[in-house]
């Protein structure tokens, strides 16, 4: 047996034989003296960095080195917003798979929102849920606005135009400027329209009655909040508006009370939006949805009456709107903090995409702003957005619904009519006739764009349907989506203004695809139109997957109608609408308002609890449009942007144009 040798280390001491231990000696070598410094000193300047470097600790917001490690933050998030930025949290914007079970658009959404149109991942809803709580409770703990009083009887209003002026408000001095509301009855009002048909006329009253019905529970149960869940009788907020009260029924429901004349609620609304909107809202908010529902509602609001807080209103948005540009292509992002101005992509969306229907949706706003300010910076982004499109190689002259803001490239090739695709191609064909048929570069990106869908994407079905699939690379997926439903009214009012022989055919697909959606509405139960509809050896225009048989109170299907109703007079586009009426009543009409349903087939769906804010704007004032004659926002003076809108076409004496440009 070997013994073996313990050795010692070199530095070991020994004091009467008996070794010293290392912390008990009386003095330090050097080195060790150096080792002690090195440490002390290192602990000295993670002290001091910490200090100096966190804004909270030691600089004022707004002073040059809170702004300095603001801009850094924001010059490292261009680089990669991924890798800085956490991924939204499951259930705001949730990170789906496209290629997941169901892909992007499926399950029905419990009264939670879609991000632009995207609908949630069925995984996910237990974290909606928690996340939906927590907006509930922080609505709940959020100051209660006042109510304005309900206008009983909208019949005897026109009788009283006076509403008192605000009093002067010293509680709340600080956060809220009096505007004084515009007297009520100096507001020009473009109201009439009355059919000479008496069933028409009468038709149009129930669905203003609708509105009122709506309008009256959301007064009552959630003034200011973002919508109404008109079953729960509370406020409800998704995820698009961020967390805060932004009254988004309010703004987006005000231009169809406008036009149907009901001028007490009208005037409410607007006073709130005059005290109480406010842009500087720090939370992240969708860029497509600001745009399309605030900016549209305020530019339409100022196109109609000439009030200068609605274009004030449009100029702070849009203002806080840009920093959404600031990308190494221009193009913008989906999600702006509009406090911060700071601005990502989802992670979900083909890995930090942009989205073709949300960055191809600002056009006709960022024109119009432009020119009733006579600032250009916003049009100059949309057109710099529209010509990096237009440069870029498409395959088969299609457009994928992902293009990277970094890069410039496209994401995963897929393409759709419907959910991340549909509003851009619109877009395209209004920015032309809003510019009063002067921008020929929209025309003819709108024209490629459409033949290369008929091309590819448009297909009939045994049973003679026409519809207009999804592609995914060359996979074509025989479905249509309940978005996809404008597409009628869009090739019918591209039809009109080209009047050419390719006209003609868009004419025809228009009436056929529309006649396609109404069968979708059609062939269930509740005689409403499920989110998606298929299209197999067995089954047309039903819906097989039963996560998508919900339908939330969309209006795509009625802009149709009332599209061709107004450019081909048939009549039956009317009576489609009025089916429409009938079964909103029987199926989404509650005591509290008008709520989504989960199952088009059947009878005793559950219900969302969700009075989406698009039901006033676009929905119900398609309806009344339907029912009312064409003198009523004459499509030869307006285009409706995505929201249902009314923007003013060049030559429309409301177009309200700034004599000067910056
Ligand atoms: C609306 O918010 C807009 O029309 C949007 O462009 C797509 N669809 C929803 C309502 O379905």
């Amino acid at each position: 047996m070997t013994n073996k040798t313990f050795m010692l280390p070199s530095y070991q001491r020994f004091i009467n034989g008996v070794p010293v231990p290392f912390f008990s000696r009386r003095s330090f070598r050097l080195r060790e003296k150096y080792l002690i410094l090195l440490v002390f000193l290192t602990f000295g300047i993670v002290c001091f960095g910490t200090f100096f470097f966190l804004p909270d600790f030691r600089s004022a917001k707004g002073s040059a080195a809170y702004n300095s490690v603001y801009n850094v933050y924001q010059k490292i998030q261009k680089v990669g917003p991924d890798l800085l930025l956490p991924a939204p949290p499951h259930g705001v914007m949730g990170p789906l798979d496209p290629h997941g079970p169901g892909g992007y658009f499926h399950a029905f959404n419990v009264g939670l929102e879609r991000p632009g149109d995207v609908v949630q991942d069925i995984h996910l809803l237990e974290d909606k849920q928690k996340l939906q709580a927590k907006i509930d409770q922080d609505n709940e703990q959020q100051k209660t606005l006042e109510k304005p009083e309900i206008v009983e009887d909208w019949r005897a209003r026109v009788t009283s135009s006076a509403i008192p002026l605000p009093q002067e408000d010293h509680q709340h001095e600080e956060a809220i400027v009096i505007v004084p509301p515009a007297p009520a009855d100096v507001l020009p009002m473009l109201v009439g329209g009355e059919d000479k048909d008496p069933i028409a006329r009468q038709r149009r009253d129930k669905v203003k009655e609708m509105m009122k019905h709506g309008w009256d529970n959301y007064v009552r149960y959630a003034w200011g909040k973002n919508e109404l869940r008109p079953i729960s009788k509370r406020g409800h907020s998704a995820s698009i508006f961020g967390a805060s009260n932004m009254g988004a029924t309010i703004v987006d429901g005000m231009d169809t009370l406008y036009i149907m004349g009901l001028h007490d609620e009208y005037k409410q609304a607007r006073d709130w939006i005059a005290q109480n909107l406010d842009f500087d809202i720090n939370s992240e908010i969708s860029l497509f949805e600001a745009n399309i529902r605030f900016m549209g509602s305020l530019l339409t609001n100022y196109a109609l009456t000439g009030d200068v807080m609605f274009r004030d209103k449009a100029v702070q948005l849009g203002e806080r709107m840009l920093p959404a540009f600031q990308t190494e292509t221009g193009i913008p992002h989906s999600l702006i903090n509009l406090h911060t101005g700071m601005s990502r992509n989802y992670g979900w969306a083909s890995g930090g995409c942009s989205i073709l229907s949300e960055l191809g949706t600002m056009h006709l706003e960022f024109s119009y702003l432009s020119d009733i300010t006579g600032n250009p910076v916003f049009k100059s982004k949309v057109e710099h957005v529209r010509s990096t499109l237009r440069s870029l190689e498409k395959p088969k002259g299609l457009y994928p619904n992902f293009i990277h803001p970094r890069t410039g490239k496209w994401g995963l090739h897929h393409i759709s009519l419907g959910a991340l695709g549909d509003s851009f191609y619109e877009y395209l064909l209004k920015a032309w006739i809003q510019s009063g048929k002067d921008d020929t570069e929209a025309r003819e990106m709108y024209e490629e764009a459409i033949n290369a869908i008929i091309d590819h994407m448009i297909f009939k079905s045994p049973g003679g349907l026409t519809y207009v699939s999804d592609l995914k690379y060359d996979k074509v997926e025989h479905k249509m989506g309940h978005l996809a439903c404008f597409a009628g009214g869009m090739f019918a009012l591209g039809a009109k203004a080209m009047e050419n022989d390719e006209s003609k055919n868009h004419m025809a697909y228009a009436a056929e695809l529309t006649r396609t959606c109404h069968e979708s509405y059609d062939r269930s139960v509740t005689k409403l139109g499920p989110e998606t509809f298929h299209f197999t050896d067995k089954t047309e225009a039903k819906c097989l997957k039963n996560g998508e048989k919900y339908y939330i109170l969309r209006p795509e299907t009625f802009e149709s109608y009332f599209i061709l109703w107004r450019l081909t007079k048939d009549p039956k586009y009317r009576e489609w609408g009025w089916e429409a009426v009938e079964a909103l009543e029987k199926h989404c009409r509650v005591p509290g308002g008008f709520t989504g349903i989960s199952n088009v087939y059947s009878v005793d769906s559950a219900k969302d609890d969700v009075q989406q804010s698009y039901f006033f704007a676009e929905t119900l004032k398609y309806l009344y449009l339907l029912f009312s004659d064409d003198s009523l926002i004459s499509l030869d003076d307006w285009v409706f942007n995505s929201e249902a809108h009314m923007l003013p076409i060049k030559g429309n004496p409301l177009y309200r144009q700034a004599p000067t440009t910056l």
